[in-house]
């Protein structure tokens, strides 16, 4: 066995592990996992601070298979990781951050830089792993690994004071396959289960698949494209499963909740089986869902703690805790032995009437750009190769509602926390994790300002991130929150002065920058930003003014969707026109269910 001080075996076991590059920050309570990572061909990135990097690694893993790690220093390194560790916590995002800490025998006297990382963490993570100078780090890093993606995956914290960095033990090369087993999950539905759903499922005219971010793998999406392909269920997503269906199929609805398309929000309001599927039930969607009580529902889930939940408050009838890809596969495989069909002809005409006649649309006649009008080109453009990564806010909504993602993992955006800053550093961890893919950062002038300094690094590292601003000059989301009921008083939301920031990204080395508000400018000016090499950015001055629609007021259910000015139905083959008129158009599901 070989000898090797702590910081060694840490960096030893992430090679182990296949970790091919990490993300941090140095200081000196981490240095000696620095100086050992020097001598390792995993890649180190440096953001521009802890937040970011831990975005960076949760990138990573939001965007590929592995798992990202980010290391950092004690005290206020670490606590910059808390939003980015919550983050990752609320999306079942699994993430590995270690953190250095002051000697063991300095915890609790008052020490330079020192913070109680498990007290912090305890409910932002979902595990924190505080080492002691007993402890096996060898075990407890392996371990941790395969434990932070078991389950609901989530990110784990390991604290490791610095004498525990700098003591040496003996390396034992555990095999980590040991690890990576003792977690596999091999539950699976039997017969009767099956037999149990299907009664419930054949009992149904108008069946609903509501997928989730539980099914945003490789494996999920494989399986429910499968046992789509042969039951062909309309389906509505939550934001953590865009890209699981392919969003150009005319049977899938896409994103629904308080600012979901208007076809989804609209379709589910008609179903009378409700299958959900790796979602969290986020109250921004099932809230609003007061109708599905009415509705059998049939709800797989990994987590037995949301399932307990789900039990109570909405009775579902048939219910399994396990991986999805697995249930989806053997109720497919039940289905194919047992020659189960579904006929709802009927039912699939009416979401593809939904989808066609209710397209999404804004104010084509303003003289400004509008945000939607930007996402509405890009949509063109998405490629199978096209990763996006959003901010939060009006852009994120609008990239969620206009894009049609086609693979699983292509669409980052922080769900469960909504946090603000996530777009830039979230796109390098995907970069680095994809290659090969054109990786475009969507982001709003207050959210990305929030992590400006990646800029800096994404410049700094020619990473071929192409950044998609749309400047309004305003927290445009919280505007129109204030617009709609605090009397229109916009108390901390405008920019009194505006930013020429495609100047800044030049000067940071971008060799693509630049800025456009003239509508005639857009088309061009996306494609030459797309075309070009290297780190590119685009900045679109768009209207302040401008409304995010449709949505579904606080405190109202889907059937009270306000649709706003622009989107109206459509006749097959119509052209859209903006309506002039500023009323809110009321959906109710009598009105509108044409047959
Ligand atoms: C860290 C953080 N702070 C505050 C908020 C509240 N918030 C949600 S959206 C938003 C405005 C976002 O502005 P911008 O990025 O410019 O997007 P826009 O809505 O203008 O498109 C704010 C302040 C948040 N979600 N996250
Ligand atoms: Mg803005």
């Amino acid at each position: 066995m070989e000898e090797m001080n702590g910081a060694e075996i840490l960096v030893k076991c992430l090679e182990d592990l296949g970790v091919r590059h990490i993300f941090g920050y140095t200081g000196a309570a981490i240095l000696p996992v620095f100086h050992a990572l020097e001598k390792s061909d995993i890649g180190i990135v440096i953001n521009s601070n802890e937040q970011s990097a831990a975005f960076s690694a949760a990138g990573y893993s939001r965007s590929s298979n592995e798992i990202g790690v980010a290391i950092v220093t004690s005290g206020p390194a670490i606590t910059n990781t808390l939003t980015s560790v919550a983050d990752a916590y609320g999306d079942s995002i699994p993430l590995l951050v270690f953190a250095g800490q002051v000697p063991e025998h300095k915890i609790g006297t008052d020490s330079f830089q020192h913070i109680n990382v498990k007290g912090i963490f305890g409910d932002a993570a979902k595990k924190v792993i505080q080492v002691s100078n007993d402890d096996d780090i060898e075990a407890i890093i392996k371990d941790a690994y395969y434990f932070a993606r078991s389950g609901k995956p989530g990110p784990v914290v390991i604290d490791i004071p610095l004498d525990k960095q700098q003591k040496m033990h003996e390396y034992q090369d555990i095999n980590i396959i040991r690890y990576e087993e003792s977690y596999h999950d091999d539950r699976h539905l039997c017969e009767e289960q099956c037999e149990e759903f299907f009664k419930l499922f054949l009992k149904s005219k108008r069946p609903l698949l509501y997928l989730g971010g539980g099914l945003n793998s490789e494996a999920g999406s494989q399986a429910i494209r499968e046992f789509n392909d042969y039951f062909r269920i309309p389906s509505v997503n939550t934001l953590m499963a865009k890209g699981v269906i392919d969003g150009r199929d005319e049977l899938n609805l896409g994103m629904l909740g308080m600012f979901g398309t208007p076809y989804a929000n609209m379709l589910i309001q008609e179903n009378d089986f409700f299958f959900a599927i790796g979602v969290r039930w986020d109250d921004r969607v099932a809230e609003k869902v007061g109708f599905a009580i009415g509705t059998d529902i049939a709800y797989i889930d990994i987590n037995p703690e949301k399932m307990h939940q789900i039990k109570i408050e909405r009775g579902p009838k048939f219910t399994f805790i396990g991986d999805a890809a697995t249930a989806l596969g053997d109720l497919l495989s039940y289905a194919r032995k047992h020659n189960i069909t579904l006929d709802i002809r009927e039912w699939q005409e009416r979401a593809r009437f939904l989808k066609r006649s209710w397209p999404l649309d804004y104010n084509r006649k303003s003289e400004h750009i509008q945000s939607a009008e930007v996402m509405s080109l890009l949509a063109n453009y998405i490629d199978e190769k096209t990763m996006i990564t959003t901010g939060v806010g009006n852009q994120q909504m609008l990239a969620a509602q206009y894009l049609p993602m086609q693979k699983a993992k292509s669409f980052m955006s922080s769900g469960s926390f909504g946090t603000m800053g996530f777009s830039m550093p979230t796109s390098i961890g995907v970069q680095y994790a994809n290659p090969d893919a054109r990786v475009i950062a969507i982001d709003g002038d207050g959210s990305l300002r929030m992590n400006f300094g990646e800029l800096h690094t994404i410049a700094s590292l020619n990473l071929p991130i192409k950044v998609l601003m749309l400047n309004n000059r305003s927290d445009g989301m919280v505007q129109n929150l204030q617009d709609a009921a605090y009397d229109g008083i916009r108390t901390g939301t405008q920019r009194p002065k505006d930013v020429r920031f495609a100047e800044i990204a030049e000067s940071f080395g971008f060799g693509y920058a630049a800025r456009i508000s003239d509508r005639d400018d857009l088309k061009a000016a996306m494609e030459a930003f797309l075309k070009a090499d290297g780190p590119c950015f685009l900045e679109v001055c768009t209207d302040r003014e401008e409304i995010l629609y449709p949505k579904v007021p606080a405190g109202g259910a889907y059937k009270d969707m306000i649709l706003g000015p622009y989107i109206k139905q459509i006749a097959p083959g119509q052209k859209m026109e903006p309506v002039e008129s500023d009323t809110h158009i009321q959906i109710n599901e009598k009105k509108i269910f044409i047959e």
